[in-house]
């Protein structure tokens, strides 16, 4: 919600922006789709059942009794069925003869420092690692920290935790020591598995002594595995273990026992802006129903012949879902990445998708931003004549990025799929088919079939096509958070408590004259100016629609005659020259786009912007610059300076009229 203004608060989001481009499937991938229209109807006559058939894909060692029980806010999905996650990723396309498929080809960061896994390679692996565990007095329930850069053996321990039971709780590879220790201490974890270092950059980043430090206050910890991936000099201490020493001499054998469909699968914390972090916690059928179904069904996913890369780091929900859970489950090939997009070139990205022929692609705004901004000519270099589908996740697309995406990326063949969803609703539930749907760019079009979300007003009440407000789901679905880990009731106070028997998922949100949706971000950044309330999300997209602009964020700042004013922080394109008059330009672009009410008080040109590790944009930083205040907790940026070079820039800060 705004900032309060007391008697002063509209009713819902204002929807100013227009945007009349189409994109209709391609026929040839519209003919073969995995999903076809009709699964909007089938879920529509009966959602339950077409969740258990989605749940069909699955191999089960029990099948449910019962397909939901919920208690609201509390649900519980194939109760009564039993199943192995682990075994589901890998074993069983061994036994189905699948067992020399690629499961990943894993591209480290330096040139020429790759590894191939198969399926059958890769469940020697997690047998191995499975053992090590075992052997390390980890057991079913019992929670495990994982530490780790982007390399094989973080899946691997991912699906080792899985197979026996045991919960984990991947932390980011770029958190503090004490973001760290209040996440093993929060979910009480024994074992933290963890490595030397990872390569960002082109150089070894230390990992280690991040974990020594935390691990020193955390007596409940027993033990710390240790991959040596880089070779760094590490201090060791009795609890530390190699993992060459452990998991290299056990069996390869390991036998699959299976759990209860609601027995946990993992803890992942989410910071939100503030408060203590919330460990969401995901449990094991509903999860791994969803996950792989919505991956069928949105990147369209042919096991036989895709080869699929999804950019995120596995430390974020994302790579949960999309790199480790929903691809496997699914048997497919996929790319993974160890490091940055400019290391050793700015063409890093493209050069992997033609050695790997990439065929579906998943990343985040934020990324296509910053190809934009370095130039067209450089992807323009490579052969992407493989790429069919390309994903957005994590942010609202601008149209102009979606645009460009499909143009220099997709050579204007490739659908592009808008995929809404959170770390809470554990995989994908608002996105276009792309089979199916006639694409807009910058809209997440409709609910996944089996999901029921809608836009609501401040009472609750349905909002009618070409209105806005809030985004809520009505149903439970079957990979929903099952609460906060031990805090109930937080659960029920963040998610459920805002509207009446529905999920607020905490985003602003409209439905155009079609009915298709479009997400206009987080509700605490919604901008109050003048009895209006205006969606950030749409005045950046009409910033990044001018040529000159790479990437915006805009916030709303205390004014004494508008309530708050926008103040707006801009990424020129590479091209592009800062000129004396770029901030009257912008400024009147941005009035003539969406409307006078609109117009930024300020601009602010930057060369960087506030992000979360996983790419979103940290306003409420951004809200501390530009009310004057000192910059609060920054501990969750994925660069702890770049608010000194924004604050740098403070002194052209003028009040523009
Ligand atoms: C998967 C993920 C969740 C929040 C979510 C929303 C934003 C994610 C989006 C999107 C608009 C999209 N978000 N995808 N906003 N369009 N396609 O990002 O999980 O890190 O928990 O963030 O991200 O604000 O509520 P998580």
């Amino acid at each position: 919600m705004a900032p309060e203004t007391p008697g002063n608060e509209p009713q819902a989001l204002s929807n100013l922006l227009q945007e009349n481009r189409r994109f209709a499937p391609p026929a040839a991938l519209a003919a073969a789709a995995n999903v076809t229209s009709a699964a909007y109807a089938e879920a529509a006559a009966d959602r339950l059942a077409f969740w258990e058939h989605a749940a069909e894909r699955l191999s089960w060692a029990k099948r449910w009794d019962t397909t939901l029980e919920w208690n609201p806010p509390f649900a519980k999905w194939f109760v009564g069925g039993e199943l192995n996650v682990a075994y589901n990723c890998v074993d069983r396309h061994v036994e189905e003869g699948r067992g020399d498929k690629v499961a990943y080809h894993w591209e480290g960061e330096p040139e020429g420092d790759t590894r191939t896994l198969t399926y059958s390679d890769l469940k020697n692996e997690v047998g191995k690692a499975a053992n090590a565990l075992q052997e390390l007095g980890v057991g079913k329930g019992d929670r495990v920290a994982i530490y780790m850069p982007m390399i094989p053996e973080l899946p691997i321990a991912m699906l080792a935790c899985a197979r026996i039971g045991a919960v984990h709780s991947v932390v980011f590879g770029g958190f503090s020591a004490s973001a760290l220790k209040s996440r093993i201490d929060d979910a009480d974890a024994k074992l933290v598995i963890t490595a030397d270092g990872g390569y960002r950059r082109g150089k070894p980043s230390a990992l280690k002594p991040t974990v020594d430090e935390a691990v020193a206050e955390c007596p409940q910890v027993e033990h710390v595995l240790v991959v040596r991936r880089t070779g760094q000099e590490v201090e060791t201490n009795g609890k530390d273990v190699w993992w060459h020493d452990v998991v290299e001499r056990q069996s390869d054998q390991h036998t699959a026992e299976p759990h209860g469909a609601e027995d946990p699968l993992y803890i992942l914390y989410t910071s939100g802006t503030t408060g203590k972090p919330k460990g969401i916690l995901h449990t094991t059928g509903g999860y791994l129903t969803q996950t792989a179904y919505t991956h069928h069904a949105v990147f369209d996913l042919k096991p036989e012949t895709d080869i699929y890369w999804c950019t995120a780091d596995i430390g974020w929900v994302t790579g949960h879902s999309y790199i480790v859970y929903g691809p496997l489950a699914n048997g497919a090939t996929s790319v993974i990445y160890e490091g940055t997009p400019d290391t050793p070139h700015r063409g890093r990205f493209w050069e992997i998708v033609q050695k790997y022929k990439i065929t579906i692609l998943y990343t985040a705004p934020t990324a296509i931003r910053t190809f934009m901004k370095w130039g067209d000519d450089i992807p323009a270099k490579f052969d992407m004549s493989s790429l069919r589908i390309l994903g957005s996740v994590g942010e609202p697309i601008n149209p102009e990025a979606y645009v460009w995406y499909r143009e220099h990326i997709g050579d204007n063949r490739c659908p592009v799929v808008d995929t809404w969803w959170q770390t809470e609703t554990g995989a994908i539930m608002i996105s276009p088919l792309p089979g199916v749907t006639e694409g807009k760019p910058g809209a997440a079009m409709r609910p996944l079939p089996g999901i029921d979300a809608d836009v609501v007003d401040d009472q609750g009440n349905s909002v009618p096509n070409g209105g806005g407000g809030f985004l809520v789901v009505r149903e439970p679905w079957p990979s929903m958070l099952r609460t906060i880990w031990g805090d109930d009731q937080r659960y029920i106070d963040t998610y459920w408590s805002r509207f009446e028997g529905m999920y607020f998922p905490g985003d602003g949100a409209k439905r155009d004259e079609d009915g298709d949706l479009w997400l206009l971000g987080r509700v605490d950044d919604v901008m109050l100016v003048s009895g209006h309330n205006i969606s950030t999300t749409e005045v950046e997209s009409a910033l990044v629609s001018h040529p000159k602009v790479a990437e915006a964020a805009v916030v709303g700042a205390t004014d004494p005659v508008t309530g708050q004013a926008i103040v707006s922080f801009v990424i020129l394109r590479g091209t592009a020259e800062e000129s004396a008059d770029i901030g009257t330009e912008l400024r009147n672009h941005v009035a003539k786009t969406l409307g006078p009410i609109a117009k930024p008080r300020q601009i602010l040109v930057v060369p960087e912007l506030p992000k979360t590790r996983s790419g979103k944009i940290m306003r409420r930083l951004l809200r501390d610059v530009a009310e004057n205040r000192s910059v609060g907790d920054v501990t969750t940026l994925a660069d702890s300076t770049v608010m000194d070079l924004i604050s740098e820039k403070l002194p052209s800060a003028k009040s523009e009229d």
